[in-house]
């Protein structure tokens, strides 16, 4: 008897989502739509991925992005056409300029159909061109197989970044050859083909480095993205040299160590993390832009004052901000793994008491505001009493507002790699709360807290019901103040505190948290904030925290020096 001949053709639905898992897809965050029909069917038969249903589809963004910032992997979202298009698209954009990959899918109007004055009818390829890394839309399903390659490869090589891809209704019905769907599942990690530096600029920054006194790293996103940690820490120790970081690049190295300064920049930095950037003879950047944060709009380092080494894997970035004496160009882990060849048994033995008189003194400041027993409750004694609460291997997200420079500045990441996020490349409020369903997916077998401003969690309140439905037992922190507080700060020391526009009313958050169905808490009396956020983190399902917090425009803390 013949035995049944194999299938040799599959829907463009079914083909996507085997190129999702050829690719090591497990999870996919989205939201449905009548042009997503097709491809829901396909979901619905597939075992190995993962579908989370979202309340709207910026959040599927954001989780896809929180997901990836934590596992390495390409994170994955979708939504429909015409509004699920233009809702996915903050997601997208934060991704990309914090170089991390995320893919969005949005299903579209049929091929058949454009030009026709079609429901939801926008056109895709223009909207997401200018913020993405890569995007596509599909006119045949034939294509369907190359240009997921095509997307996979650009997420994850050279400077990672989001990609997009428009699936129009009869695309996802129509013939797919078995034969052409595969992939190279490497592609589905980011960073993948890693590039080496030029030997000849090895060279030229090892010379430099050795004719340094006072070296200095400041390492952006790309020391973790690259999983340059260990690399760099060696190198760091060769040179006595202390190693700053952006936002993003806390986790290049372990916050207690006699090597490392902190945060420097306008937003988590402080004036004494800021005169260690002063004093450096060298500055090597490395996977960061040098943008005006972490710079404080290019004054630290001031220009001329140090001579610059910058490793990028991105040929744009270094010279960009500073006139650079050796650009590096290449993957960090490879760069720093070079130069420490380079540099072989090179020593310098160097004093660094400075660092830790310098941390003293910011965290001395700290330590007598955090003990505070003021109220409202001092921002400070937040992020103290939550740091000693979590766990070092805990992933934490701040938002915007309060959260990201006090948690940026004074929550010490005891370990390396991505324990700690924030979106820093738009800073968009209401991110944190996305981004720690996200990163819980990734990282499920640790404790997820997101912390976040009212202002923040009136953008992203809905997504309560996914972490209800879902049983996640994450912990979501509010900040509460009743005002945009990092806005009337600025209105504060830059404008005679003409206070405009940026008070609004008191929420009760842990009743709004209830009302989805999850465990909510009040804290005003700072005697209560320890013991109600270790209850709420021991609890096995979402809780969420309501702190009455001083306004970030009458904390004490260097705001001014904050606002860029
Ligand atoms: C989507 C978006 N809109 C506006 C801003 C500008 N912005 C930056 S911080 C801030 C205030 C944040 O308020 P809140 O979340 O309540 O935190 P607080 O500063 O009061 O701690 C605003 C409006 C932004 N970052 N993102």
């Amino acid at each position: 008897m013949n035995k049944p001949v194999e299938m040799a053709t599959l829907t463009g639905a079914e083909a996507v989502v085997e190129m999702l898992k050829a690719h090591g897809v497990e999870v996919i965050f989205g939201l449905c739509g009548d042009t997503s029909l097709p491809l829901y069917d396909a979901f619905c038969s597939s075992k190995d991925i993962r579908h989370i249903l979202t309340r709207d589809e910026r959040h599927a963004g954001y989780m896809a992005d929180g997901y990836a910032r934590v596992t390495g992997k390409v994170g994955v979202c979708e939504g429909p056409s015409g509004g699920g298009a233009t809702y996915i698209l903050p997601g997208l954009v934060e991704a990309n300029e914090s170089s991390i990959p995320v893919l969005a899918v949005n299903t579209d109007i049929a091929v058949g159909s454009r030009n026709k004055f079609t429901l939801t009818e926008l056109d895709q390829r223009a909207l997401m061109a200018p913020l993405t890394k890569w995007n596509a839309v599909l006119d045949r399903s034939a294509d369907i197989p190359r240009t997921f390659r095509k997307a996979f490869e650009e997420m994850t090589t050279g400077r990672p970044g989001s990609a997009h891809i428009a699936l129009p209704f009869d695309v996802q019905s129509g013939p797919v050859d078995r034969a052409d769907v595969y992939a190279d599942p490497t592609l589905g990690a980011f960073p993948a083909r890693r590039v080496a530096p030029d030997a000849f600029y090895v060279e030229l920054a090892a010379k430099l480095i050795r004719n340094s006194k006072n070296p200095l790293f400041v390492c952006g996103g790309g020391v973790v993205l690259s999983g340059a940690e260990s690399e760099l820490g060696e190198l760091a120790e060769k040179l006595s040299a202390p190693v700053a970081t952006t936002i993003s690049g806390k986790g290049s190295i372990d916050e207690r160590c006699a090597l490392s300064v902190g945060v420097v920049g306008s937003n988590g930095g402080t004036p004494e993390t800021r005169a260690i950037v002063d004093e450096a003879d060298l500055v090597i950047f490395v996977g960061c832009r040098a943008g005006s944060v972490t710079t404080e709009r290019w004054r630290h380092p001031a220009p001329g004052a140090a001579r610059i080494i910058h490793i990028d894997v991105d040929p744009a970035v270094p010279g960009a901000n500073y006139k650079v004496d050796v650009p590096l160009v290449g993957d960090a882990r490879l760069c720093l793994s070079a130069l420490n060849e380079a540099l072989g048994d090179f020593r310098r033995l160097r004093d660094l008491s400075f660092v830790q008189e310098a941390k003293n003194a910011k965290f001395g400041k700290f330590e007598k505001l955090a003990a505070s027993n003021d109220t409202p409750i001092k921002p400070e004694r937040v992020v103290k009493t939550l740091s000693d609460l979590l766990d070092k291997d805990a992933t934490l997200v701040a938002d915007p507002g309060t959260p990201c420079p006090y948690f940026s500045a004074y929550h010490v990441v005891r370990g390396t790699g991505r324990r700690y996020f924030s979106n820093r490349a738009h800073g968009a409020l209401g991110y944190s709360l996305a981004a720690a369903i996200g990163a819980h997916f990734g990282r499920p077998s640790v404790k997820t807290v997101a912390v976040m401003g009212d202002g923040s969690f009136g953008m992203c309140a809905g997504e309560l019901e996914t972490a209800v439905r879902l049983k996640l037992p994450i912990t979501f922190v509010v900040v509460s103040n009743a005002v945009y507080g990092w806005i009337k700060a600025g209105q504060k020391t830059g404008y005679g505190q003409r206070y405009f526009s940026v008070d609004f009313g008191v929420t009760d958050h842990a009743k709004v948290a209830e009302a989805f169905g999850v465990r909510g808490f009040r804290v005003v009396e700072p005697s209560t904030l320890e013991p109600t956020l270790r209850t709420a983190l021991s609890l096995g399902e979402p809780s969420l925290v309501d702190i009455v917090c001083q306004p970030l425009h009458e904390a004490r803390a260097p705001v001014s020096e904050w606002v860029a």
